[in-house]
């Protein structure tokens, strides 16, 4: 059965309490004894035992209860293992399996593996049935207790150590857990160790594994570790529940990270930093990043998801909590601009496009296409705009209920809406299309002012209205919680935040009594995930961003004045005058955090015009965007160049180099003015920057100013030089050339690069670096001739075969290609094509592709 449906969930026929296992690790020879504790779940109803195992596995030995089955009723089918019910006993038998596989041959990073002479797993979403055959979906919960036979110095599974001998160790844990948690390192590591007491007094032994010479960059993320561990019991009262934690980094890795119980694996991009080497957005990364992986230990561990439809359920909610740690660490408004950024570039992409799917989708064909910005980040959205709704004391109450109810459990989003539900009252009804429809609203709205006797009355009407998504042409109304202010003529605000609930097509709202018309203030925080549009005039947006008490409402206004000025720039129309003025005034108040300041100055990217100027029905051109873009940023360079050049030198941090939110925010302003000034200074700032900077990011800035100048050569060179056995710091330098060089040189560059024998391809790092750094250049990816598709699309077709994983997620890439006009629209259909037609493509890619195309 090629695709899967949520509608034809059934649990699984076994009961399966214990799970045993025991490696003998050899790189292509590695074998593995499989004990399973099972019971059927209905005696009276037989059934055959259906095991999930990959192509790969090389059985050895079955037995039940010892005994050898009678092979007529064992049948190995192409991913699975079959035992008929006539050969299985009626109560509790225990089944034994002995595989051979070879780790050393895995290029897919799923499963066993080996990374730099290591061995690694990677399981979830369903990577456990490449290590043994095992019912492999995250329902079936079992104790586990493994032991690793090895000569590698260091062997590490989940749970607690409890045995130790020379080349073997063995691992028990108590939390019985799916197999997509299961996780095992064998490395000649090293650790920087720590402890953290918890909230009840238990001792927990921290380790960060790493490769030897990597340890002095390992202690951010173990303090990130340990706030992490302290604000989960500060905020949501979750005490960790065992006696070890333990992190190891791996330099082949598929994603970001992964929750395996107790034993979480990283990329090591996410552990490893150091002044000279990371920028202040990986310090961020890292912290959220472990943070996010340590939170899942409740949400997704100790509650994980029925099945992977529910995938939301743990990652929707683990987004969201890693959010509010983050506003927590650092600065609130500043993190809120920073997602809404992020959504809207990759979420609200997503859904616009072939792509589009559900929070919590009904049906896929490979699950791991469904790690997506739209699980992940529209998943955050949704639980916030519940706590919007059900108040914060409501979302609290509904928590400790879900902890307290679903413990244990593999649960699914009508559980999580139910606590909701029986905590505060509310019925969730409408509120369960943000989980099941696809899709971003855009929410329209008109004010009506009419003076009379009692003051004046101001009526907001919105409308609401979602586009068909594929398989959903209809789009019933949505529950939209609208966060309004109202601000007087003189800037003062006359009403503060209100949360107004829209649950119609259309819907008004009034306030009476103003004395005055006021300046509406809407969509604050960004309360909902939508696309708001309403008449507003310039002056109106500069008054917002002057006056509006609400950050994110203010960031948004500016925002606005920019994108609608490159929008009218990019057509031929003239803009841009108004968003110059407003935001000299702006960057020159000493009093705005610089954080702020830097959010308002970084104008949107060519992607987030393009997005904007197909959604108002036009076709965007990449080449007029980019120039559009130059254009307005040459203007304010030339207009505030005294300002700005004030700016860049008292912004400079002196004293040694923390990765704190205010020497990150002073260097963010510093690099946003670096960034204009660069446009008509001749690089020269930037030149000395690369040469002085004490740390990776000014000299990345730098770095970045000199190549769009066409100036970058001896940076580049210096870097290679001085960072060349540095694996993380090399990725950078990939990435920077195609991304930062101008779009007509940009394919010719990515070429070069790729040709290069350091560009180690299999290593997922490196290739998102150069494939995906260069489609970050949207002129080049975009270029008339269908250069950039191509090249984009051969190494996707190279990648195909050794890691469908990444191949298909780099696929996405295309996914806007029906936004352009018809010379580019052929080009990237005939990539894509050219893709759907390679001999033996994965399902991944497959699957993407034809949803592309579709
Ligand atoms: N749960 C993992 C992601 C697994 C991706 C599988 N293709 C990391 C995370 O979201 O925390
Ligand atoms: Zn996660």
């Amino acid at each position: 059965q090629i695709v899967q449906y949520l509608a034809d969930y059934r649990p699984y026929p076994f009961l399966l309490s214990e799970t045993r296992l025991d490696f003998t690790l050899i790189p292509d020879a590695t074998r593995v004894k499989a004990v399973l504790s099972l019971a059927p779940r209905d005696p009276d109803t037989p059934e055959d035992l259906v095991l999930d195992g990959g192509a790969g596995l090389k059985l050895i030995a079955l037995t039940v209860n010892g005994q050898k089955p009678d092979p007529a009723h064992v049948s190995r089918e192409e991913e699975r293992l079959v035992i008929a019910a006539a050969a299985l006993p009626r109560s509790a038998f225990t089944l034994e399996t002995e595989v051979q596989i070879d780790p050393a041959a895995n290029t897919t990073f799923e499963g066993l593996y080996m990374s730099g002479g290591m061995f690694c797993t990677q399981c979830e979403a369903e990577g456990f049935r490449h290590i043994t055959f095992y019912p492999d979906r995250p329902d079936v919960m079992a104790t586990f207790r493994v032991t690793i036979r090895s000569d590698r110095k260091v062997l590490l599974s989940n749970g607690n150590p409890v045995g130790q001998a020379q080349g073997m160790a063995e691992w028990h844990d108590p939390w019985p857990k799916p197999s997509y948690l299961f996780a095992l390192v064998a490395g000649d590591l090293v650790s920087i160790s720590d402890s953290f007491t918890t909230m009840s007094g238990r001792k927990v032994d921290l380790n960060i594994w790493v490769r030897p010479g990597d340890q002095d960059r390992a202690d951010y993320a173990m303090e990130s570790l340990i706030r992490s561990m302290k604000w989960d019991e500060e905020v949501y009262g979750r005490e960790y529940d065992l006696d070890v934690f333990n992190i190891v980094a791996v330099d082949d890795f598929n994603m970001g990270a992964m929750e395996n119980k107790g034993l979480n694996i990283f990329n090591s991009k996410l552990v490893l930093a150091s002044p000279e080497t990371a920028t202040d957005t990986d310090y961020e990364r890292i912290e959220g990043v472990i943070a996010h992986e340590y939170f899942h230990n409740w949400t997704g561990n100790r509650i994980t998801c029925r099945d992977w439809f529910q995938l939301c359920l743990k990652e929707g909610l683990t987004v969201f909590r890693d959010q509010q740690f983050t506003s927590d660490m650092r600065s609130a408004p500043v993190k809120r601009i920073e997602d809404v950024q992020a959504l809207r570039a990759r979420q609200f992409r997503e859904d616009a496009g072939p792509l589009a799917h559900p929070p919590r989708p009904d049906h896929y064909e490979e699950i791991n296409n469904f790690y997506t910005a739209t699980v992940y980040e529209k998943g955050a959205e949704v639980i916030g705009m519940l706590k919007r709704l059900v108040g914060d004391a409501g979302y609290a109450k509904a928590l400790d209920l879900y902890f307290d109810r679903h413990d244990g459990d593999a649960a699914t989003i009508e559980d999580w809406l139910q606590v909701f539900e029986d905590a505060t009252g509310r019925d969730l009804a409408q509120f369960k299309r943000w989980y099941v429809d696809a899709g971003t609203p855009h929410l329209d709205m008109v004010e009506q002012w009419s003076a009379d006797d009692a003051g004046g009355r101001l009526t907001l009407t919105f409308t609401q209205e979602t586009a068909p998504t594929p398989g959903q042409p209809d789009k019933p109304a949505r529950v939209i919680p609208i966060a309004v202010g109202l601000i007087g003529p003189n800037g003062d605000e006359v009403l503060p935040t209100r949360i107004l609930e829209m649950t119609q097509p259309q819907q008004s709202f009034d306030f009476e009594g103003l004395g005055a018309r006021p300046v509406v203030s809407a969509l604050r925080d960004f309360s909902a995930p939508v696309i708001l549009t309403r008449r507003i005039d310039d002056a109106t947006r500069a008054f917002l961003l002057a006056h509006d008490t609400d950050p994110f409402a203010r960031w948004e206004a500016g925002r606005e004045l920019a994108m609608t000025a490159l929008v009218s720039l990019s057509q031929g129309q003239p803009g841009g005058d108004d968003y110059v003025t407003a935001i000299g005034e702006l960057i020159a108040d000493d009093s705005a955090d610089p954080a702020f300041r830097a959010l308002c100055l970084n104008l949107p990217g060519d992607e987030e015009i393009a997005t904007r100027v197909f959604s108002l029905g036009l076709t965007p051109d990449p080449d007029a965007i980019h120039a559009a873009r130059q254009d307005l940023a040459r203007r304010i360079a030339q207009t505030h160049q005294d300002l700005l050049a004030r700016i860049y030198d008292r912004m400079q941090v002196t004293g040694p180099y923390a990765p704190d939110a205010e020497g990150s925010a002073r260097r963010a302003l510093r690099i946003a003015a670096l960034g204009l000034l660069n446009r008509i200074d001749g690089g020269q700032r930037a030149q000395v920057l690369f040469g002085t900077a004490g740390n990776m990011t000014e000299r990345m800035a730098a770095l970045a100013c000199l190549i769009r100048l066409g100036l970058g050569d001896d940076a580049l060179a210096i870097l290679h030089q001085e960072f060349q056995d540095n694996r993380l710091v090399m990725d950078k330098w990939f990435s920077v050339q195609p991304m930062a060089a101008p779009p007509d040189s940009a394919v010719a560059i990515a070429r070069d690069l790729a040709a290069r024998p350091d560009f180690e391809w299999k290593n997922p790092n490196r290739f998102r670096a150069l494939i995906g750094g260069f489609a970050a250049n949207h002129a080049a990816f975009h270029a008339k001739d269908g250069a950039g598709y191509d090249f984009v699309a051969d190494w996707i077709m190279r990648m195909d075969p050794v890691n469908p994983q990444i191949a298909a997620r780099m696929s996405s890439l295309f996914e806007t290609w029906p936004r352009y006009d018809a010379a580019r629209r052929e080009k990237a259909l005939a990539a894509l094509e050219r893709i759907a037609a390679l001999d033996g493509l994965s399902r991944n890619t497959r699957e993407m592709v034809s949803r592309m195309i579709a």
